[in-house]
């Protein structure tokens, strides 16, 4: 489509600068037609003075979600959906499956005695266990049962199946860099003639060999990517309370710890970096905003996270985005956990992430 250079109404004797605005509407019609546009029309639009976020900041109830995806399980089966998530899609963004411009995320739900087939994609995800226990997600041969508050990974073309083989229904939110392979266009995926993979470890096998401050000796760093498959709420939440207990509180962020890689310091994935934060009972945290947009899940408490100077009001299970540069900060009306997720690790390994305060 043509640029316009129309600003305004012709006049009614036209002088030289409406010829020129003449001329240049015909230039401009003619390199249309060799798909060329003049980048002095729209370099403003493009190259912001600051960032120009396209999605809005959003609140998800999980009393609303999770009414609604029980719903499907009435309508669809986990295998006839291969995945039965309901994505959370922000409503600046619709159609697109985000919940930011870099990052899906749905809820995941699986009844008892189902599965959902072994798969692989090029997508890494993440899951954060919301509601129910007992269910597995087996990753590369080991399997993992979840509980609230649960950490689970799937790497980057890691086979992956789920199963719930417990007797209550399993909901989990599921965040993935999809956004972000489709971005690049680099998409793959793969069935296989299985439903489920063959155990080839213990289930735990991966905190405990790379998550206990020991490695198996011999272990290579990989950068690419963390070999602890769930980072256990039973674990991290402890640590939380002692860097409480240690004075460890971010005027921002609360007691807030980051999820690593252990082989090498840096974040779980490169295009996905996680935290979880305590903040105390009365928190009130100071503004805040850096250029990676996040996800938040309050995984316990209460409280409200002014957004853009919106306030949005959370307490357990509740999924919130903050788009890339609008200021934030967080109160807590009761103790309480938020984990979060953002394209960060991404923006870092480009040198273009920034912060303010
Ligand atoms: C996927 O494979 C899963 O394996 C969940 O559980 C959500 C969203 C988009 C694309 C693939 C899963 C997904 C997904």
């Amino acid at each position: 489509m043509a640029v316009s250079t129309a600003t305004s109404a012709p006049a009614k004797n036209p002088g030289p600068k409406d010829n020129i605005i003449g001329a240049r509407q015909a230039y401009y019609d003619k390199i249309d037609k060799y798909d060329m546009a003049p980048l002095w029309e729209v370099l403003k639009d493009h190259v912001t003075k600051v960032p120009k976020s396209k999605c809005v900041p959003v609140l998800w109830k999980f009393e609303d979600a999770k009414k609604l995806v029980l719903e499907a399980g009435d309508v669809i089966t986990a295998e006839e959906a291969e995945r039965r998530v309901l994505v959370l899609e922000n409503p600046a963004l619709r159609g697109q499956a985000k919940a930011t411009n870099t990052l899906f995320a749905g809820i995941q739900l699986i009844m008892p005695g189902e599965v959902a087939d072994v798969h692989r994609h090029v997508a890494s995800a993440i899951r954060f266990v919301m509601d129910g226990r007992g269910a597995y997600t087996a990753v590369e041969g080991e399997k993992t049962i979840m509980s609230p508050g649960d950490f689970v990974i799937t790497a980057n073309w890691a086979p992956h199946d789920h199963g719930n083989t417990s007797d209550q229904p399993m909901m989990w939110l599921d965040v993935l860099d999809m956004p972000t392979v489709n971005h690049f266009e680099s998409s793959f995926m793969e069935h296989f003639d299985e439903k489920v993979q063959k155990a080839t470890r213990q289930d735990g096998d991966s905190l405990a060999f790379y998550g206990s401050g020991v490695l198996p000796d011999g272990t290579m760093a990989n950068p690419k990517r963390t070999p602890v498959i769930n980072y256990t709420y039973a674990r991290t939440r402890p640590i939380l309370e002692r860097m409480l207990k240690a004075g460890d509180i971010d005027k921002h962020h609360g007691a807030r710890a980051r999820y690593i890689n252990p082989t090498t310091g840096g974040w779980v994935l490169p295009t996905m970096g996680a935290h979880l934060a305590l903040l105390p009972k009365g928190f009130k945290g100071e503004e805040y905003r850096s250029t990676d947009g996040t996800v938040f899940v309050c995984a316990e408490g209460k409280g409200a996270t002014t957004v853009g100077g919106q306030a949005f009001e959370w307490t357990q299970n509740d999924v919130f985005v903050v788009p890339p540069w609008t200021s934030y900060s967080h109160m807590a009306e009761k103790e309480s956990v938020l984990f979060s997720i953002s394209d960060r690790p991404a923006q870092e390994a480009l040198g273009i992430w920034r912060e303010a305060a």
